[in-house]
């Protein structure tokens, strides 16, 4: 069976909303040593912090950071979006061109992505099964980019209880969540220690792009 038509079986079996796109390998190897330069000089200026849990104030296992005009944070107070690192209290860097470039390519109609969240796993991180809905738009898609070590990634339906289905997000893949699947619950079980060798020390970086606010009405 040919891995779309698996996906596609497995799609019905789960009943996952439709609006899901998996591009393996869509950076080669030396895209993505390119763009981990990048995340360095971003992460210099912008350093990754531990989020924690609203009301508990339990730490994430996933350390972040942001680039663009707007970046999510996670504190005692709440989840929301904000122009200032949290820490240093700095505007977010820019977003490297080939992020927006791939964003213009694979969503041609949606409106300029305004956040990218950082995401970096060490080998014991994960994330509980989510949605993302602090944005203040669903239109427009969120488009994710792997570096680093494979993780498995599981995808499911709208309710929390709805069948998911589980797949690994390799170093250079990218995915977009439009659609039905744009409000999909999602998260990351595992990480595959070992399974890359573009990040020195290991581990897996995840990119998000997001559309945050409304777009002006054209
Ligand atoms: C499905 N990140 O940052 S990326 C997150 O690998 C997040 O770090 C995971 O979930 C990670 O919120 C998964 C793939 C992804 C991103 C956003 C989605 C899947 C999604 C939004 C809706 C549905
Ligand atoms: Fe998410």
């Amino acid at each position: 069976m040919t891995p779309d038509k698996a996906v596609a079986t497995q799609r019905r079996k789960a009943a996952l909303p439709q609006g899901f796109r998996h591009l393996p390998g869509r950076l080669d190897r030396q895209a993505q040593e390119a763009l981990v330069a990048e995340l360095r000089i971003i992460i210099a200026e912008a350093p990754l912090f531990t989020p924690v849990m609203p009301r508990t104030g339990k730490p994430f296992s996933v350390r972040m950071s942001n680039c663009g005009s707007l970046g999510w944070v996670s504190d005692v107070r709440g989840y929301r979006y904000q122009p200032m690192h949290p820490v240093t209290g700095r505007p977010w860097p820019a977003m490297p061109s080939v992020l927006t470039d791939i964003w213009a390519e694979l969503a041609p109609d949606a409106p300029p992505p305004e956040a990218c969240l950082i995401n970096f796993y060490g080998e014991d991180a994960r994330m509980g099964l989510h949605q993302d809905r602090d944005e203040a738009t669903f239109d427009a898609p969120v488009l994710s980019v792997s570096l680093g070590d494979t993780a498995l990634f599981r995808i499911g339906g709208l309710e929390r209880s709805d069948p998911t289905l589980s797949l690994k997000l390799s170093s250079g893949d990218v995915a977009l969540l439009g659609g039905a699947a744009r409000l999909a619950f999602h998260g990351i079980d595992r990480l595959y220690p070992g399974t890359s060798t573009l990040l020195k020390d290991g581990g897996r970086i995840n990119l998000t792009l997001r559309r945050v606010t409304k777009p002006e009405k054209t």
